[in-house]
């Protein structure tokens, strides 16, 4: 209470800016809202951030970073040319064949492009067609709308709940387990830590700034990641990195990075990398931990008293049990690090406090789940866990997490779920044998091997047989591996549904396309801060929706009427009072911490802000007293060797962590004989995956010659013919893309990166067709991490890269459908 605050002037000097809420429920409330919001500034937010939006004569002028945001991104310059993209959807579209054949369409043409407008009746006709038809002639499990992914912030307009909630109105469908953020780590942590730790609160940093003598960033590049959040954000991680820039400047605090490239955030700090090769990072943890074995430099107190299972470890490590101690010098020709550093590197972990800060995409490859095992077992055998400023964190890059939480609570989100004891109109719960619930990133395999059963996480899943899927507020089409194999999987579906506002690659691939509106253009409220949680956002409309576009909420709503499903949809309610509802939610559930006013109050105000939260230490319960507070696993400790998956006998995820081969390796690893390069596609510093891609004034900061870059060490150019600013086609197997060269010495030999989400762009509708615009995910691999979390293994991948000659076919990603008059 003594921190509440309400920040008077957020909408400072902007009085047409204070719409009165008798205004805007007068504009809700009338059919077409045109002409009724005022010009002016407007407060809202996104996952870039909070800011603040002038408009004038109805059009978005200038975005300008919220009073409280000290470390705005550069990403905010992308706002504007996503609402005004020449990619916005502007109508309901329907694929040409598919309007002529249904599901019987010729799917040979997918991804041609050519698609016919039509009416929003004529679009409704044809999902609720279909709908029935899969219904009816297959069952619940022939239907997936179960992939989530990034839509909009915003608790009432979040998209994938739109649409969930409505498509169960009509009847079951298959659902999914997992993300593919953290799909490996959120599995095996449970087994080795007691929780999924990824997406939890961690110690406050202003502790770890306080009391670590060393911070390794371990993959991970936190300056580039924590530009954007899960909630509007606020960026106060950043300022926490400015901070330790400060400590390091004056010595009192090391940090290192071991990572293949030099991060941004290793260039900013002006830090040491130790580069290690691309999936390699298990052989030299665990010849670290051969180090300190053998030094007695690890701490065997903490070991008895926190876990389970070192002695197994241990001869695994010496190599007792298979005859290879894992010693400096066995590690060094696999990962890359001299064994002198690797020495150094045990020594420097043994030496004062130490806070390892693990990166996530060291998850996201084949075995993904052995690098985090390892590394609770090394951060063990360090025995700092539970301090300030020492163990082991697994989101310090994510979310702003480590920002202290206010202890104030957010909004609820619009129910994801129908009302309790509403039943489908297709009331049937048969899934034929198939799973309900299918592991993330196997979808693709669900419907290239339906009825395939497949080990997951200690159980078995049978992949149903998927015929129709329905999409909204994730791009598949960005975010799945190995695109030739989608387009062979999408081959065999008959119907395919996709919301969204971009026409991005996946509404290329979808037979009806449905335009949403940007959140820009309805009003919303969400959480300010995801972990910070500083406080509760209005995110007011700045335009109107363009062209045909609806918001999200209206698209399900329309729908759910057409299947006398309204009020139950609704519950009664529109826009307007939903916010109200989940606002007045909100303040009971904070009451007596926080005084809250009424809504139109605080919609007027556009913020109020539960103030700062209380430094706080991860895992330090435990540390002070295992037995009355256990970890989550079986055993309440640490399990270094854990016999719960011992006994699933994987073959691919063993008892206690171990290296295994990968199916491909760049460094002289399995196929690097053709692909000698590996090929990373971390997520993109000017980009949130593929939204703002299509803004063409922040993409013209980025592209090579209109062209996604790809970014590669100088011997690796110099040996190719490559320049800087050349066109190059990167392949291998799997499939081929043009990218722009950028030549760069903070990419060590053999590594090379295209970030994640840059839109795929096919010439053509052929399988392997070339992608113009530079799609990682053209080339990368579609297998499971293992079969106990059978997640993405985007990082598994390799090609060979060469100067592109002759013409180079134009980009066809931007721009929207080839619109066909019929
Ligand atoms: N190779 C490779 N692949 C990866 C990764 C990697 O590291 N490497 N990373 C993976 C990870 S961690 C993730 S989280 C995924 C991300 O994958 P996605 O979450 O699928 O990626 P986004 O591009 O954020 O897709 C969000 C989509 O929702 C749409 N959208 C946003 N707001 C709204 C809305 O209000 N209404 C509607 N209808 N649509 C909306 C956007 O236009 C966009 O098309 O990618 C994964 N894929
Ligand atoms: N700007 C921006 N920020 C984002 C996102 C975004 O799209 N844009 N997406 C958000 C989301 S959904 C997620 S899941 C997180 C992703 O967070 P992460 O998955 O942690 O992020 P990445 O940047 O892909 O990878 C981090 C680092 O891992 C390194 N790395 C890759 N392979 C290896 C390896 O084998 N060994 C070692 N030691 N290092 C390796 C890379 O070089 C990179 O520096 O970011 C979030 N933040
Ligand atoms: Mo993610």
């Amino acid at each position: 209470m003594k921190r509440r605050r309400f920040l008077q002037g957020i909408l400072a000097g902007s009085s047409a800016g204070m719409l009165p809420f008798s205004m805007i429920k007068a504009a809700e409330d009338s059919d077409d809202g045109n002409g009724i919001l005022d010009d002016g500034w407007r407060v809202t937010g996104s996952h870039f951030g909070a800011f603040k939006a002038y408009r004038a004569n109805g059009v978005v002028k200038e975005v300008r970073p919220f009073e409280l945001d000290r470390n705005p991104t550069e990403m905010l310059k992308g706002i504007q040319g996503s609402i005004y993209s020449a990619s916005r959807i502007r109508y309901p579209m329907v694929r040409l064949d598919f309007l002529k054949n249904g599901y019987k369409s010729d799917r040979s043409t997918l991804g041609d492009n050519r698609y016919v407008r039509v009416t929003w009746q004529e679009a409704y006709n044809l999902l609720i067609r279909e709908l029935n038809r899969v219904q009816t002639m297959y069952g619940p499990w022939a239907l997936y709308a179960g992939q989530t992914g990034w839509r909009a912030t915003g608790q009432f307009h979040s998209c994938t709940n739109h649409m969930q909630r409505a498509i169960a109105l009509h009847g079951n469908y298959v659902r999914k387990i997992g993300d593919y953020s953290t799909g490996a780590a959120q599995v095996i942590l449970p087994y080795v830590i007691g929780s999924t730790e990824v997406y939890s609160q961690g110690t406050s940093w202003n502790l770890i700034l306080e009391n670590a003598n060393t911070i390794v960033f371990w993959a991970n590049d936190p300056l580039k990641n924590l530009q954007v959040g899960w909630n509007c954000e606020t960026h106060s991680g950043i300022g926490y990195l400015k901070q330790l820039k400060a400590k390091i400047q004056e010595k009192k605090i090391r940090a290192i990075s071991i990572d293949p490239t030099v991060t941004k955030t290793a260039a900013f700090l002006g830090i040491e990398t130790v580069y290690v090769n691309p999936q390699t990072d298990v052989p030299l943890m665990l010849a670290i931990a051969h180090e300190m074995i053998v030094n007695k430099s690890y701490d065997a107190e903490f070991i008895r008293g926190y876990s389970l299972g070192f002695k197994e470890f241990k001869a695994y490590v010496m190599g007792d049990t298979d005859k290879t101690p894992k010693t400096p010098e066995w590690a060094e020709p696999i990962c890359g690090v001299p064994k002198a550093k690797i020495r150094e590197l045990a020594g420097i972990l043994t030496t004062g406090q130490v806070q390892i800060m693990m990166g996530w995409c060291i998850q996201r490859q084949q075995h993904g789940e052995q690098p985090y095992w390892m590394a609770v077992v090394l951060a063990t055998m360090i025995g700092q866990i539970g301090l300030p400023g020492g163990g082991i964190s697994f989101g310090h890059h994510y979310s702003s997490i480590g920002t202290p939480s206010s202890g104030g609570s957010g909004p609820n989100a619009f129910p994801l779920n129908p009302p309790e004891g509403v039943e489908p109109i297709f009331d049937n719960d048969d899934f034929n044998g198939y799973s309900k619930v299918i592991p993330v990133a196997r979808w693709i395999d669900a419907i290239l091997e339906p009825g395939k059963v497949i080990n997951y996480n200690g159980g078995k899943v049978t992949l149903p047989d998927l015929k129709m899927i329905v999409i909204s507020g994730n791009n598949p089409w960005h975010h799945h591996q190995d695109k030739n194999r989608m387009k062979k999987a999408f081959h065999k579906l008959e119907c395919v549904v996709t919301v969204d506002y971009a026409w991005n690659p996946t509404c290329r691939f979808s037979d009806i396309v449905f335009p949403a509106c940007t959140q820009f253009e309805r009003h919303d409220l969400d959480l300010y801060g995801s972990y910070a949680q500083r406080g509760v956002l209005a995110m007011q409309k700045l335009v109107e929706p363009l062209f045909e576009s609806r918001s999200d909420w209206d698209i399900w709503r329309e729908f759910s009427a057409r299947i006398g499903r309204h009020q139950e949809y609704t519950m009664g309610r529109d826009e307007f009072t939903w916010l109200n509802h989940l606002y007045d939610g909100c303040r009971t559930k904070n009451k007596g911490k926080f005084e809250m006013p009424d809504f139109p109050t605080f919609w007027q105000q556009g913020f109020f802000d539960f103030g700062e939260g209380k430094p706080w230490v991860r895992h330090a319960e435990f540390r002070d007293d295992p037995e009355i507070h256990p970890l989550g696993t079986p055993s309440g400790l640490i399990e270094i060797y854990s016999r719960k998956i011992a006994r699933y006998d994987y073959s691919n995820c063993k008892g206690h962590p171990v290296w295994m081969e990968k199916e491909e390796r760049s460094h002289g690893g399995p196929g690097s004989d053709r692909f000698p390069i590996a090929l990373q596609s971390c997520h993109p510093n000017k980009r949130l995956h593929s939204q703002l891609c299509d803004s063409k004034e922040l993409r013209e900061t980025y592209t090579v010659q209109g062209r996604e870059p790809v970014y590669m060490n100088a011997k690796d150019a110099k040996k190719r013919g490559i320049n800087d600013g050349d066109l190059v086609r990167v392949f291998n197997d799997r499939g081929e893309l043009i990218a722009g060269a950028r030549v760069s010495e903070r990419y060590s030999p053999g590594v090379a990166r295209i970030h994640e989400g840059a839109w795929y762009a096919p010439v053509n509708a052929e399988i392997g067709s070339v992608d113009t615009y530079g799609d990682p995910n053209t080339v990368t691999l579609d297998i499971g991490t293992s079969d106990l979390a059978q997640c993405c293994s985007a990082f598994t991948c390799i090609v060979e890269i060469e100067k592109w000659r002759g013409t180079a076919p134009k980009v066809t990603a931007f721009g929207g459908p080839k619109v066909v008059e019929v």
